[in-house]
């Protein structure tokens, strides 16, 4: 994967590289990260890409001809690239918009500044616009980063990329199950029993239904979206029954056992 970032803060990406799987998957070579200072296709002395918006207003937009620069020199080093501009009017960014872009050859992220970028731009020279969220940033820059860093640990090779790119496919739409590590007992609070017994059957058991009962709890939403395996239906099947036995034995005549009574 070839990712190519279009900003006018390109230093802003030198720690991105420089650490954790990233940093792994540029010295692995399976990926490649460059940056194009937006600003060195401006004209002028003061080299200036920003300006005031026609029909005035407060803020400034982004010129369009250094931008158009800059994006067409991206494409001339990367034909192949899908270019995708960040954008809070974009599609939302999805775990499964990160597993097709980590299909893809090469990606040019253009990041703005500003109120935005001279809708001229995104006519011609744009494929894609993502957003990462429902919230304004000061710039795509830390889009780009979520978008990359989400990509990288799909490309296969990466921390073993394809393993793991099936595993999350498999538990899309269900959260993770609990985590432990070393010491057994942590300021009085164990691990769960069955996670010390070596049985890698009730293990797999066990953290299916620590993930369902979770996502239950936490994110039901997403349990509306997935098909369920029969092994988690019967999960919840039984999660549900002991629930009717426990409100079928205390619930009183003459209480109101109703959604939101006290
Ligand atoms: N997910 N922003 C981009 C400037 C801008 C506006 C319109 C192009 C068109 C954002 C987001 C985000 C703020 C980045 C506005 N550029 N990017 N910037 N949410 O809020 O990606």
């Amino acid at each position: 994967m070839k990712f190519t970032v279009l900003s006018i803060f390109p230093e802003l990406f030198d720690s991105f590289r420089a650490h954790g799987m990233v940093r792994r998957a540029l010295e692995l070579r399976k990926i490649e990260m460059s940056t194009v200072q937006i600003r060195d296709f401006a004209e002028g002395r003061h080299r200036v890409t920003d300006d005031r918006p026609y029909g005035g207003g407060c803020g400034m937009v982004m010129k369009p001809e250094p931008l158009a620069g800059a994006i067409r020199s991206a494409k001339a080093r990367f034909p192949e690239a899908r270019t995708i501009l960040l954008t809070p009017q974009g599609r939302l960014f999805k775990q499964g918009l990160a597993r097709q872009l980590a299909a893809e050859k090469a990606l040019i992220l253009i990041c703005g500044r500003y109120e935005g970028v001279d809708e001229r731009v995104g006519l011609n020279l744009v494929d894609d616009e993502i957003s990462i969220g429902d919230y304004v940033l000061t710039g795509g820059e830390l889009g780009a980063m979520v978008i990359m860093d989400a990509v990288t640990r799909l490309v296969p090779g990466v921390l073993g990329g394809e393993e793991s790119a099936q595993k999350d496919s498999f538990s899309d739409h269900l959260l993770e199950h609990a985590h432990y590590t070393r010491p057994r007992e942590f300021e009085g609070q164990a691990v769960p029993e069955v996670l010390l017994s070596g049985n890698h059957a009730e293990i797999e058991r066990w953290r299916l239904e620590a993930s369902l009962v979770r996502t239950f709890l936490k994110r039901r939403d997403l349990l509306h979206k997935r098909p369920l395996s029969s092994e988690e239906t019967a999960i919840l099947t039984r999660w549900c029954r002991e629930i009717e036995k426990i409100i079928s034995l205390n619930s009183a005549p003459g209480v109101d056992s109703s959604p939101g009574a006290e």
